[in-house]
């Protein structure tokens, strides 16, 4: 088996690195108007009308979700596999270090715990979260992509994905996020992918991992129907073969929220729609712009939205699609190369 070119890797960590950056910006707000978000992008231009060049251009910081994606990068390079206690010591240190990246309100308390030499479980602190049911936030899904980068077998992305989403994230409705994120990044480093067989396979793989007792109690217990992130993916499906969708209709459908239902296919969706072309956004923008432009227009997390949507379509289309001056906007841009090098030389080893 061929391993998919080193190209899509650095891609997939430049996409994620540019969606939380340029999302960040947004996170929190209604629906962004694109005018407003186009005016804002032209400032990254290399000409930009807004003067700020002068002093050299603006730079834009990362939040939790690369310092996050970048602890399992590192991990597992240091590692050469998924280390549940090596993976746990970075979240807490590296959150320690800057604890003012824009965390999630409740994940905090796991970093504290995990920190405490009394902790033995990694698990254990992410399980007690919400009074037993565990958090169902985006954030396992968020840092998700270095597992897809390093496994070349589905059932390890499947495998690892959950374990690395449990340390911070034990509802059932978190971890099935971080799974189907990084099955569709596993998907998009094949590339050459219809939307439909696409989606066909995320659900495929979706129906059977929702199928579990865990998964059934959790959906229930939260008052959603069975298998709630296949029924989003069947969902998606009726949206792409309609020629427009109002964005009204995505919100109320998939959301834009900070849980992972609401978020992980949303951004799946922003990915699949940039296969064609948007009447809204000029054409000089490409499919990998598309989508992260799409991304942050709905508004809400669109730090997070953003960051998974860019991390698949980084993948699928390659760093050819990742413009230069929009990289060099986000901070330390440098280190996605080398870390996504090392990640394909360690997928290679492993096929
Ligand atoms: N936190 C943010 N953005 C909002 C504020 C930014 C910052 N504090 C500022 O003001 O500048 N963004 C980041 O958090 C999201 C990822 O969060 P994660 O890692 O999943 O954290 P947590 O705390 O586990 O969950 C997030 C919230 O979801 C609700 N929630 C989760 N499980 C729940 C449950 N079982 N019952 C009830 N509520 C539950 C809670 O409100 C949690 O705090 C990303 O957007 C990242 O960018
Ligand atoms: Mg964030
Ligand atoms: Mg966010
Ligand atoms: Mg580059």
């Amino acid at each position: 088996r061929l391993p998919p070119a080193r190209g899509r890797f650095r891609g997939c960590l430049a996409g994620a690195l540019l969606g939380d950056c340029l999302g960040a910006t947004f996170e929190g707000r209604d629906l962004v108007p694109l005018p407003e978000l186009l005016r804002h992008l032209r400032r990254l231009e290399p000409a930009g009308g807004s003067g700020e060049e002068a002093d050299g251009k603006e730079m834009l910081c990362y939040t939790d979700d690369t310092a996050m994606a970048r602890c399992v990068v590192r991990s597992l390079l240091a590692k050469r596999e998924f280390d549940e206690v090596d993976m746990a010591r970075r979240f807490a240190e590296e959150h320690k270090k800057e604890p003012d990246r824009g965390y999630g309100m409740a994940v905090v308390k796991v970093f504290k715990k995990l920190l405490s030499p009394k902790c033995s479980d990694v698990f254990e602190p992410a399980r007690v979260q919400f009074n037993g049911k565990g958090s169902y936030g985006n954030g396992g899904a968020m840092r998700v992509a270095g597992i897809s980068l390093t496994y070349p077998d589905v059932q390890d992305v499947k495998k690892f994905a959950k374990l690395s989403a449990e340390l911070t994230h034990a509802n059932s409705l978190g971890y099935n996020g971080a799974i189907l994120q990084a099955l569709a990044v596993h998907l998009a480093l094949q590339g050459e992918l219809s939307w439909e067989s696409f989606l066909e396979q995320l659900i495929g793989h979706m129906e059977d991992v929702e199928a579990d007792d865990k998964s059934l109690a959790d959906a229930r217990a939260m008052g959603f129907e069975e298998l709630p992130f296949s029924r989003r993916l069947k969902k998606m499906k009726e949206f792409l073969e309609l020629s427009t969708v109002p964005k009204s209709d995505v919100l109320l459908e998939l959301g834009n929220g900070i849980a992972a239902l609401e978020s992980v296919p949303t951004a799946i969706y922003s990915f699949l729609r940039s296969m064609k072309s948007d009447p809204d956004i000029p054409d000089h923008y490409n499919n990998l712009q598309r989508v992260i432009i799409y991304c942050i227009s709905l508004g809400g997390d669109t730090d997070t939205i953003a960051t998974m949507a860019g991390a698949i379509a980084g993948a699928y289309y390659g760093e050819e699609q990742v413009p230069l001056y929009w990289e060099q906007s986000c901070e330390s841009f440098q280190e996605t190369e080398t870390l996504a090098n090392s990640l394909h030389e360690l997928y290679c080893q492993r096929l």
